[in-house]
């Protein structure tokens, strides 16, 4: 009889939960080492059960298929919470659970001590394919390791999923799936959990990644592709599969701003069908980008979307405030660089604003003034929530800024073109992004009403949409 395992992806916090429907390709990766290994694989992504029934579907899967294994996926925050609650679950069934995944190859030692309290059976801290191979045959699986290439994931089983549910992605044009051409990043931010972990850099060869994706966009009849990888300049099989594909699939992909300065290079992503690309920029103060150790400048942000300016790709840039020691001046350069880059570049935008969020064991988390504020229990990381965190390690009078700077920033840069009712509003606060004039705490009460009133209207007649 062959063997069978559950494995599951557990829901993340409520605002991911409605957007952003990624498939689970993680689990898809490591369904297709166990099915070579003759295991039969049934994935369960959490995020699609309503509240009410998680419990429920949950039992009802583990009473009806005699599973031998449970494997679930765990990224620091909530889907710590939702993998404990699994894994008391698949308990009561006696169903030996291991955990994998992010939460994991940073804070080993947390999972380790829960292992050791009896409820979890066991956990994978590196890549998941040969350490599931190895915590359920107990054997090691060298082949793995020793692979240079990422072609070990490939054919990605892809009918294990209902691919239905994640082809239409609010973050791209029609209809896409993710990709991962590559593993790791040579780069160690700060704030980054790929400064932790340091994932081995690993790529799929020219003819495996080729042969999977063009399965994967007949089969799918996809628009485009997402491509996971976090460093895409660093892949040397980049411009063999490119060119190739020649422009046959559209795609989209995280770059370093550094790397899009260079004239040739922009006329390569044009060629090869690059749709938009999303920049970390983080801040517009070069002493904070030091400190964070980006090795970028605010001159390179500025300079990539000139270049940018001259395509049709499209960025979508994101930034980070609170970085531990940030001023009022540090925060005015960053203001000053993001307008300044709408107004350089009609294809800029920019994503919200966002509150630093110090993820376990980076730079960010062991600084002196922040580490007091974190958890450092598993529990503890179970409940954080990105939401709850307004650098209570910066002063007060910045907090306020940045609050109202986070606010207007669901407007400024943003790609509201399409709702006229947010227009009016976009340009009274671009002007305020303009004069740094963050100050007035009245003016700023009734202007934080109005844009939620916009956005209520903007947010009910797009339900259903
Ligand atoms: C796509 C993506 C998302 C998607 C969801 C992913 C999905 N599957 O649906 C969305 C957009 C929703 C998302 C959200 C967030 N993400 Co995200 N995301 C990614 C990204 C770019 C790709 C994930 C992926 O598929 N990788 C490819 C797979 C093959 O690699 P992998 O995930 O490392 O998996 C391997 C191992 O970890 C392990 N493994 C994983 N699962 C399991 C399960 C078992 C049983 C086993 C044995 C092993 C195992 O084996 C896998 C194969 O080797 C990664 C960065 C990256 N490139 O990995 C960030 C990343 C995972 N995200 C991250 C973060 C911080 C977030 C957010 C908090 C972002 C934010 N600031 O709001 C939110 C999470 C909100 C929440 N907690 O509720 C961090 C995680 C840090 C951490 N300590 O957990 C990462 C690593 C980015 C980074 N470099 O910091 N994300
Ligand atoms: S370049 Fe990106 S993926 Fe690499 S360490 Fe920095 S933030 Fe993380």
């Amino acid at each position: 009889m062959s063997k069978r395992i559950l494995l599951i992806y557990p829901k993340l916090d409520s605002f991911f939960n409605k957007l952003s429907l990624h498939a689970p390709y993680e689990l898809l990766c490591i369904a297709s080492v166990l099915q070579d290994e003759g295991w039969e694989v049934d994935i369960y992504d959490q995020r699609f059960c309503e509240p009410e029934q998680e419990q429920h579907e949950i039992s009802d899967m583990l009473l009806y298929t005699k599973y031998d294994y449970v494997g679930i996926s765990v990224m620091t925050g909530k889907q710590i919470k939702y993998a404990m609650e699994i894994t008391e679950v698949c308990n009561l069934y006696r169903i030996p659970v291991i955990w994998g995944g992010w939460h994991c190859r940073v804070c080993p030692e947390h999972i380790e001590e829960y292992r050791n309290s009896g409820r979890l059976f066991d956990f994978v801290s590196g890549e998941g394919e040969e350490g599931i191979l190895g915590a359920i045959g107990g054997v090691q699986f060298p082949v793995i390791a020793k692979d240079p290439t990422l072609d070990f994931v490939t054919p990605l089983p892809w009918d294990l999923v209902d691919v239905e549910r994640y082809v239409n992605n609010d973050a791209v044009v029609g209809r896409s799936l993710p990709f991962q051409l590559g593993r790791g990043c040579s780069y160690a931010c700060g704030f980054c959990s790929n400064s932790v972990a340091k994932v081995q850099q690993r790529y799929m060869s020219t003819d495996a990644a080729l042969e999977e994706i063009n399965r994967m966009v007949d089969k799918y009849k996809l628009d485009s592709i997402f491509l996971l990888d976090e460093n895409l300049w660093d892949n040397p099989n980049l411009t063999d599969i490119m060119n190739d594909l020649d422009g046959r699939v559209k795609w989209y992909a995280q770059m370093r701003a550094r790397d899009i300065c260079d004239i040739e290079r922009c006329k390569d992503m044009i060629r090869w069908g690059c749709e938009r690309v999303g920049i970390g920029c983080e801040s517009g103060s070069d002493q904070i980008l030091k400190d964070m150790r980006k090795q970028e400048t605010s001159r390179d942000l500025r300079n990539s979307n000139l270049f940018l300016c001259m395509t049709p790709i499209e960025s979508w840039n994101t930034w980070i405030m609170g970085w531990p020691g940030e001023t009022m001046e540090d925060i005015k350069d960053t203001v000053n660089l993001a307008i300044r880059m709408i107004c350089d570049n009609h294809n800029c935008y920019h994503n919200n604003f966002y509150m630093l969020v110090p993820y376990p064991k980076t730079k960010a988390a062991r600084d002196k003034r922040v580490a007091p504020h974190l958890p450092d229990t598993l529990e503890g990381w179970a409940e954080y929530d990105r939401h709850n965190y307004n650098c209570p390690w910066q002063p007060e009078e910045l907090r306020k800024v940045y609050q109202r700077i986070g606010f207007s920033s669901k407007f400024v840069g943003r790609r509201l073109k399409k709702f006229p009712q947010t227009h009016e509003l976009e340009m009274r606060f671009r002007q305020k992004w303009w004069d740094f004039d963050f100050f007035d705490d009245e003016e700023w009460a009734g202007l934080l009403l109005e844009g939620k009133e916009v956005l209520n209207d903007v947010f009910e007649k797009n339900q259903g949409r």
